[in-house]
């Protein structure tokens, strides 16, 4: 008996069986399933066949990539419950917003590094607009052509674009003119209304986020998808979030990665909401992958989750564990992430996937290959 048939066996419950044979018969599990895993099935249960079904799609295969972030402002005209920038618009003197010449000092400090990738995301500023972004887009673009920008929420976009008077299709293509390339998955939160409307009450709501995920999918550019997990959603809304994904997913097929986000307390309007445990963490790895069946990849944003977490996660479906990230990105330091300056270089991600015996491979924003890692050997490696 190997591995996973020992931990399949041990269960007798009749709903958890006829889960796990659908998912060991490449079927696709429902909504109730999805709920019942998150009740009734142990970490180990929901572990195993998830690590099945990443082994099945990528085997030992861990991406990465090297990129770095760009934060226009942390001034932001929202006031998500959950985050510890909104009350900086309140406390004006606490905010920063940089220049178009300040961002492309930036992206100049990149210039002799082999970086594929920018990933700009940051508050709503009032005055900060379309025009302001297309000119940093194009300079970007002049400057790197290369470079594949990452950027913008869906939050920020319809904010944009609502200020702008154009409409979504005409804003993301006006974007991806100017050289806008994939968006990322932030903003998404808790789609279901029960919970947004507590946490995130003012922003782009479920319909007009996957909206303007759809149509930059029908304008052929890819993008990711996010969940803030751990506050005062119930399972039933972590499974509505990502059977949203999942429909549209089948519709355009443009989501590359899932990216589950733990809630941290630190110094925000729920900082009395205690944070999840790592069992409940990878639980939510695990049933993700087991749910987003259509999704190539789940990614383990390590800055979050901390890197010994990271690593376990690898055992629990995720495949990637996004990139050489090397600033200050404050929205997860602020909020009380394990990494206060967030940054790992290449040689320090290769040894941590490979202690934990998976094979370290550079992609692309689209994970096209860039380099196999596998038999490369670093003389220093080592990780504290
Ligand atoms: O949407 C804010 C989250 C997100 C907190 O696409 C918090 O590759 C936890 O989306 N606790 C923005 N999370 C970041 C984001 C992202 C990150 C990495 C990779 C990609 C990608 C996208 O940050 C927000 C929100 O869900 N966030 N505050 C907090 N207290
Ligand atoms: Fe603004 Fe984003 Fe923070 Fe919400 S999560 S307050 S939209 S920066």
């Amino acid at each position: 008996m190997n591995n996973l048939e020992s931990i399949l066996a041990l269960t007798s419950d009749a709903d958890l069986k006829q889960i796990s044979n659908k998912i060991l018969n490449h079927q696709r599990i429902s909504f109730d399933d999805g709920v019942i895993l998150f009740k009734k099935a142990s970490l180990a249960f929901v572990g195993a066949l998830a690590n099945y079904v990443r082994e099945q799609k990528h085997g030992d295969i861990t991406y990465f990539n090297r990129n770095f972030h760009i934060e226009p402002t942390n001034v932001c005209v929202f006031s998500c419950n959950f985050c510890s920038y909104s009350r900086l618009y309140a406390h004006r003197e606490e905010g920063w917003e940089l220049s178009i010449e300040q961002m492309m000092h930036i992206v100049q400090s990149y210039d002799n590094k082999p970086v594929t990738e920018v990933h700009i995301v940051g508050g709503v500023h009032p005055k900060l607009n379309l025009p302001f972004f297309l000119e940093l887009l194009q300079k970007i673009k002049a400057h790197r052509p290369s470079l594949h920008i990452k950027g913008f929420t869906a939050v920020e976009l319809d904010y944009m674009f609502r200020k702008a008077k154009v409409s979504t299709e005409e804003g993301l293509k006006l974007s991806h003119e100017a050289g806008l390339d994939s968006l990322p998955g932030g903003g998404a939160e808790i789609f279901h209304p029960e919970i947004r409307k507590q946490i995130c009450e003012d922003k782009v709501d479920a319909e007009g986020w996957l909206n303007i995920h759809k149509t930059a999918h029908q304008l052929g550019m890819h993008s990711n998808a996010t969940m803030l997990f751990g506050h005062i959603e119930k399972f039933e809304h972590r499974i509505d979030h990502m059977d949203r994904l999942r429909t549209l997913q089948d519709e355009t097929g443009g989501f590359n990665t899932f990216i589950p986000l733990k809630f941290r307390n630190k110094d925000n309007g729920m900082s009395n909401i205690a944070e999840s445990s790592v069992i409940e963490d990878m639980k939510v790895y695990a049933i993700s992958r087991l749910y987003l069946d259509n999704f190539p990849h789940i990614k383990a944003y390590w800055p979050m989750l901390g890197r010994n977490n990271a690593q376990l996660s690898l055992s629990f479906g995720v495949n990637d564990i996004d990139g050489t990230i090397d600033d200050t990105t404050k929205i997860y330091s602020m909020a009380g992430s394990e990494e206060q300056n967030p940054s790992m270089n290449t040689e320090e991600l290769v040894t941590l996937i490979k202690q934990v015996k998976r094979k370290p491979i550079e992609r692309d924003t689209l994970y096209n290959v860039i380099t196999d890692y596998s038999n490369v050997e670093f003389n220093s490696a080592t990780l504290n």
